[in-house]
């Protein structure tokens, strides 16, 4: 159980096949309407379900979603005595996830994943989904709450938060490109999975090859550059997102090029000419939206994400803003990338 925002756990029975599954308990401040999330969950793997027996995968792939597992009385969610929602999910066997991606193979393979996923789900009409999270990704929002929690609870003094300060402050002017890319009817909004960081990828232990994604909570209509960018913002992060030493982040253009060689060759049918517009933009808006998150986040007393110790909010700030910098100190190298494999693809 690494979450951010739910409890996982891996349960195993005590019998002689030794069947393992997944127990979740939901974090209902975040998710305030378990029972659309549940109804999205099926929607998609229901819907995912039904392609790939339509149209296979190329021989020898696989490609799983978790499945929801029903209590005896045919329930997807048990609320126990506490008022915690509880529940199962299948477990993808013979597959493991990483928290950092290691090598081009593997960053194709994850790209893949992602792209496999867009494309499973193009033809699901967006308004099928509900929008459990109101406003998530959606970056001017964030920017508004942060201001309010700034105005509320100020910020510390520390060269550490003075950084922060500053930068939230220069993001602030592009970090509403996408939605008024939206708004100007340039893109428009598709089933999403939210939550497309590496970690959520899971590759096949025996062939390294991606066998699935999880962590479906986040599924909802919104731009695909919002998943796009979390692939490649943790994708492309050597160090990890929980690494301490925030000074030495960068990005690594290649394992760009590799995620995004997976995605597009996968995905290329579901862009528009305007969604690959929009690439580098992606990039960047996500990396700082997340740093601008965790940001806000510690500076209102770590009410959102858990956090091990007062200032490990923070540091994940910091950790995304290096890693912004560095997405756009390398952003024509990174917008070549976007145009030569656009050619290919
Ligand atoms: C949260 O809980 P987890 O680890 O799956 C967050 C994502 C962030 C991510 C960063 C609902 O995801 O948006 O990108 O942390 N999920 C929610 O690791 O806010
Ligand atoms: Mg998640």
């Amino acid at each position: 159980g690494s979450g951010n925002v739910n409890d996982t756990f891996l349960v195993t029975l005590d019998t002689p096949e030794k069947w393992r599954f997944i127990l979740q308990r939901l974090n209902t401040e975040v998710f305030r309407r378990p029972e659309l999330v549940m109804g999205n969950l099926r929607t998609v793997t229901e819907h995912v379900r039904h392609r790939l027996q339509r149209q296979p995968l190329d021989p020898g792939r696989r490609f799983e979603l978790p499945r929801l597992l029903l209590t005896r009385d045919g329930l997807d969610l048990v609320v126990d005595t506490a008022g915690h929602f509880w529940r199962a999910l299948s477990f993808i066997e013979g597959a493991e996830t990483f928290d950092t991606i290691k090598g081009e193979n593997q960053a194709q393979e994850v790209g893949r994943a992602l792209g496999l996923f867009h494309h499973l789900l193009a033809d699901l009409p967006a308004h099928r989904l509900a929008d459990t999270l109101p406003g998530f990704h959606v970056t001017p929002g964030y920017l508004r709450h942060y201001d309010e929690v700034l105005a509320k609870h100020g910020a510390g003094r520390s060269p550490e938060v003075a950084y922060g300060l500053r930068f939230v402050e220069r993001g602030r002017i592009w970090a509403g490109v996408l939605e008024e890319a939206q708004a100007q009817g340039k893109l428009s909004r598709r089933p999403i999975h939210g939550d497309p960081k590496v970690n959520n990828v899971m590759l096949d232990t025996a062939t390294g090859q991606a066998v699935g994604l999880i962590d479906l909570d986040t599924v909802k209509p919104g731009l695909v550059h919002y998943d796009i960018g979390d692939c490649l913002r943790s994708g492309c992060n050597p160090q990890g997102e929980e690494t301490e030493h925030w000074e030495t982040v960068r990005f690594e253009p290649e394992l760009a090029r590799a995620i995004l060689q997976g995605y597009l060759a996968q995905a290329r049918d579901c862009l528009t000419d305007h969604d690959r517009v929009y690439l580098f933009e992606a990039i960047r808006v996500i990396a700082f939206e997340l740093g601008l998150r965790f940001f806000t986040d510690y500076l209102a007393g770590n009410v959102y994400f858990k956090a091990r110790q007062p200032d490990h909010n923070l540091i994940r700030a910091l950790v995304q803003f290096k890693l912004t910098e560095s997405i756009e100190s390398q952003e024509p190298a990174i917008r070549a990338i976007i145009r030569e494999l656009s050619f290919e693809f």
